[in-house]
C-alpha cells in the first residue's frame, strides 16, 4: 500500500543512501572496495522497494536515479557559461621551451616556478554544473563554444558523484573533466560489434564520444566509462569561504586535491614539479610506465600551478597560456609481414594491405595494418616475410611505416600491386594524374558490398541489423546487385542464408521498410557521391529540396552554395549525368525512399538555427568578406549589430581585430574564427 511516508521511513531512505553513497565512492573512486557486493545488493534492493512505495521520497541524486528508462529523443545543444578552451600542444622539447620562453616573456620578473604535470587522457572533456551540490547537467565540449547536454549518460558514470560530498556546497559549480573507455571495455565492445557486423570504433576515444551520445542511457551503462576531474569552478563562491574547502585555494595542485574532497576520482599519476628538468624526467618516465595502464594516455599536460600567474597570463584566442599538452609521439612498433592482401573499397579503390604477426600496439592488438597505395608499395619495396615498423595514430587501421631491410629473409618475393581485380578479375585502372587504383566494374561485388554497407550506416540510411556480414551474403548469392534491391527482399529470399532465423529476416525486412522514410539529406548522403559527406549532403539537400531540381542543376550552380567548391560540384553533376545512376534513381523512388526534403525541413531550414542570436563581426576573416559573413549569419536566422555588448551571443574575430575583442573577452561573450561560424551553420 502507498501511504505517506513516515519520518523513520524518510530518515531509513536517507541513511541508505548515505551508505550506498559512500560505497559507491569506495568502489569506483577510490578502488577500494569497503562493502560486500551481496551487502551493496541488499541495501540497493531496499532502497528500491521504499522509492517504489513512497515515490515523494526519489531525489535525483539517490543511487537509483543513474539509468533513465526511456531513450531521449534527442539531446539539445547548451552554452559553456565558460568556453572550453584547447590546448597547445609541444611535440618536442624545443617546442615546450618556445612555450616557456613566450609566457616568460609576459611575465619577465616572474623566477622559479612549479608546474603540475598531468596525465593527458585521450578521453572526451566533459563539463558537469552541480546546484546546491547536485549534479544538474553534463555537457560535452563540442566546439568549446556549445555543448551537447548529455546529463542522463552522465549521470550513469559511477564515478561522477551525483551529489558534492561536502555539506555546504555552493549555489552552483562546474567541475571539468575528461570522461573515457578504460581498455578492457573498448575491446569487448568492439569484439561485440565485429560479431555483429558493424563498423569498428577506432580508438577508445571515438568509442567513448560514441557511447557518450548513445540516446539510450541503458546501454551507456552497461559501457562502464569512467572519469577524471581537473578543474573546478564557480563564478558564485569563493572556494575559500567553503568550510570543507582548504584555507585558500590558489593553485591546481590544492585544487585536485579539493576535488578528491568532493568526491571526484583524480588521477593520482600526477606530479608538482619544481623545474623544467623534473616536467622532462616524468615525461620520459610516463612515456614507459603508461602502457600499463587501463586507459590510453597521449601525453603530458602541463599546467603553471599558481592560479595569480594563470590569471595575469589570460588566454590567447584558443588556448591558456599557463598550460601545454607535451605529446608523446605516435607509438611505433616491429612485427612480422605474413602477407599482403588488396582491398577494394565502395569506389572501386584498391588499397593494399599488410596482413601482420599481431602485436599489442597503444591499447589494441594489430593485426593489420595500410600500406595505402601503388606508390607507397613501390617506396617501401616491400618483399613477404619483411619485418616491419607499423605506428597508429588513431586509425582503426596502423599503418607501415618503414621496412628493416637487414632482417628481410633470403629469396623474399617482391609485392606487387595486382593488374587485376582480386573480386571480379575485370583489369584495373590507374587514372594517370592519381595515385588510386581502381576496378571500374560497377558490378564488381565487393564494390556493391561496400556501397550497400555505406547505404545502411547509422548516419546514412540507418539500417539496423545490416552488417558486413548479410550484405555479403546476399550480394554472394546475387539476391542483391545494388541498393534499390534491398527494398524488393522478402522473408522467404532471406531465410535461405546462413544462420538467418524467421525472426531476424522479419526484423531485417522492417528495417529495410524504416528505412524509406530517412529524410532527403540522408538519401543524398547514402548515394556516396564522391565528396559528398553528410555536411555537404545536408548542405545540398537544403538549396536542392527534390532531386529533380539537383540533378538538373549546372556545376555552376551547384558551386554557388556557400561552402560547396568546384570539386563537389563537379562530383555531383557527373554523377547525376551517368544513366544507371538515373535508373537507380527512378527505382528507388518507386521503392517510397524520401528524395525531396519535407515540408517541416524546409520551414526549419529557412527559419535557421541561429534564429534569437545576435552576433558582431570584427577585424578581418581569411576568406570571408564581411558583407558575405553577415549574408551567412542572416540566412541562418541570426543577426548583426556593429557594437559588443552583453546582448551579443557571439564575435566573429580575424586578423587584427581590436578593442571589440577585448570588449568581448571581458564579458565571457564566445568568440569564433572564420571556421566556427562556419561549422556552427553547417549543423543547420
Ligand atoms: N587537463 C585535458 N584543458 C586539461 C583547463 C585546461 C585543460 C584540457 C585538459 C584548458 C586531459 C582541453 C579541453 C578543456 C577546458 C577541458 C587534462 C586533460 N586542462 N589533464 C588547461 O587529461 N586530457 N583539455 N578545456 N577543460
Amino acid at each position: 500500500m502507498n501511504q505517506a511516508a513516515d519520518d523513520t521511513t524518510a530518515a531509513r531512505v536517507q541513511s541508505l543512501r548515505a551508505q550506498l553513497q559512500a560505497a559507491s565512492y569506495a568502489y569506483y573512486v577510490l578502488d577500494a572496495p569497503d562493502l560486500p557486493d551481496e551487502v551493496y545488493d541488499r541495501l540497493y534492493r531496499e532502497l528500491q522497494d521504499l522509492e517504489a512505495a513512497h515515490p515523494e521520497l526519489i531525489t535525483p541524486d539517490s543511487p537509483t536515479q543513474r539509468v533513465g528508462e526511456k531513450p531521449a529523443a534527442q539531446f539539445t545543444s547548451v552554452r559553456h557559461n565558460i568556453p572550453l578552451y584547447s590546448l597547445e600542444n609541444a611535440f618536442d622539447l624545443a617546442e615546450f621551451r618556445a612555450w616557456e620562453d613566450r609566457w616568460r616573456r609576459q611575465a619577465p620578473e616572474v623566477g622559479k616556478v612549479e608546474y603540475v604535470a598531468e596525465l593527458k587522457i585521450d578521453g572526451n572533456a566533459l563539463a558537469l554544473t552541480y546546484e546546491n551540490g547536485v549534479l544538474v547537467r553534463g555537457v560535452t565540449r563540442g566546439d568549446g563554444v556549445s555543448g551537447e547536454d548529455i546529463t542522463p549518460n552522465v549521470r550513469t558514470i559511477r564515478s561522477i558523484p551525483l551529489r558534492l560530498a561536502i555539506d555546504n556546497p555552493p549555489p552552483v559549480a562546474e567541475v571539468r573533466g575528461e570522461a573515457f573507455l578504460p581498455l578492457d571495455v573498448f575491446e569487448q565492445i568492439n569484439a561485440e560489434r565485429a560479431g555483429r557486423g558493424e563498423a569498428l570504433f577506432a580508438n577508445p576515444r571515438n568509442a567513448a564520444a560514441g557511447t557518450l551520445r548513445q540516446l539510450d542511457s541503458r546501454i551507456v551503462a552497461a559501457r562502464r566509462l569512467d572519469f577524471f576531474a581537473y578543474t573546478v569552478y564557480s563564478s558564485e563562491f569563493d572556494l575559500a569561504q567553503m568550510p570543507s574547502a582548504p584555507d585558500q585555494i590558489t593553485s591546481q595542485w590544492q585544487a585536485l586535491e579539493f576535488l578528491k574532497t568532493l568526491g571526484f576520482r583524480v588521477n593520482p599519476n600526477r606530479q608538482l614539479c619544481q623545474s623544467e628538468t623534473d616536467v622532462q624526467t616524468y615525461f620520459n618516465e610516463w612515456d614507459t610506465k603508461r602502457t600499463r595502464l587501463q586507459y590510453l594516455t597521449d601525453g603530458v599536460v602541463v599546467k603553471l600551478n599558481d592560479f595569480a600567474l594563470q590569471q595575469r597570463l589570460g588566454f590567447t584566442q584558443k588556448f591558456p597560456r599557463w598550460a601545454v599538452a607535451l605529446k608523446y609521439p605516435a607509438e611505433e612498433v616491429p612485427t612480422v609481414l605474413e602477407t599482403v592482401s588488396f582491398q577494394v573499397g565502395r569506389t572501386g579503390a584498391v588499397t593494399p594491405v599488410a596482413e601482420l604477426r599481431p602485436v599489442p600496439l597503444a591499447g589494441t592488438t594489430v593485426a593489420r595494418a595500410t600500406l595505402h597505395n601503388a606508390d607507397r608499395l613501390a617506396e617501401l619495396d616491400i618483399h613477404q616475410g619483411d619485418t616491419i615498423i607499423v605506428r597508429k595514430a588513431g586509425e582503426i587501421i596502423p599503418e607501415v611505416v618503414r621496412v628493416l631491410r637487414e632482417l628481410r629473409p633470403e629469396n623474399a618475393i617482391k609485392v606487387t600491386m595486382p593488374t587485376h581485380c582480386p573480386q571480379c578479375r575485370s583489369a584495373l585502372v590507374r587514372p594517370d594524374d592519381g595515385a588510386v587504383t581502381r576496378c571500374i566494374n560497377s558490378s564488381c561485388p565487393a564494390i556493391v558490398q561496400g556501397a550497400i554497407i555505406h547505404w545502411a550506416r547509422r548516419d546514412a540510411l540507418d539500417i539496423e541489423g545490416l552488417g558486413e556480414k548479410w550484405v555479403k551474403q546476399l550480394v554472394e548469392q546475387g539476391l542483391v546487385q545494388s541498393v534499390a534491391d534491398l527494398y524488393g527482399l522478402t522473408v522467404e529470399n532471406l531465410l535461405p542464408l546462413d544462420r538467418m532465423g524467421q525472426k531476424s529476416a522479419q526484423n531485417l525486412v522492417n528495417a529495410i521498410a524504416a528505412s524509406t522514410a530517412r529524410p532527403w539529406a540522408s538519401v543524398l548522403y547514402a548515394l556516396g557521391i564522391r565528396h559528398v559527406g553528410t555536411v555537404n549532403a545536408k548542405t545540398l539537400a537544403q538549396r536542392f529540396p527534390t532531386v529533380e531540381a539537383l540533378a538538373a542543376a549546372s556545376p555552376d550552380e551547384i558551386e554557388s552554395v556557400h561552402t560547396i567548391g568546384p570539386e563537389i560540384a563537379q562530383a555531383v553533376a557527373q554523377w547525376f549525368a551517368v544513366p544507371a545512376n538515373q535508373t537507380l534513381i527512378d527505382r528507388l523512388r518507386q521503392a517510397g525512399l524520401q528524395l525531396a526534403a519535407s515540408p517541416a525541413d524546409q520551414t526549419q531550414a529557412a527559419a535557421g538555427l541561429l534564429v534569437g542570436k545576435t552576433f558582431v563581426l570584427t577585424g578581418t576573416l581569411p576568406t570571408l568578406t564581411r558583407p558575405e559573413a553577415s549574408a551567412i549569419i542572416e540566412a541562418a536566422g541570426g543577426k548583426v549589430t556593429s557594437s559588443v555588448s552583453k546582448a551579443t551571443d557571439y564575435l566573429v574575430a580575424g586578423e587584427k581585430a581590436g578593442s571589440k575583442l577585448a570588449k568581448a573577452e571581458g564579458l565571457g561573450i564566445a568568440i569564433l574564427s572564420e571556421a566556427d561560424l562556419l561549422a556552427l551553420v553547417a549543423v543547420v
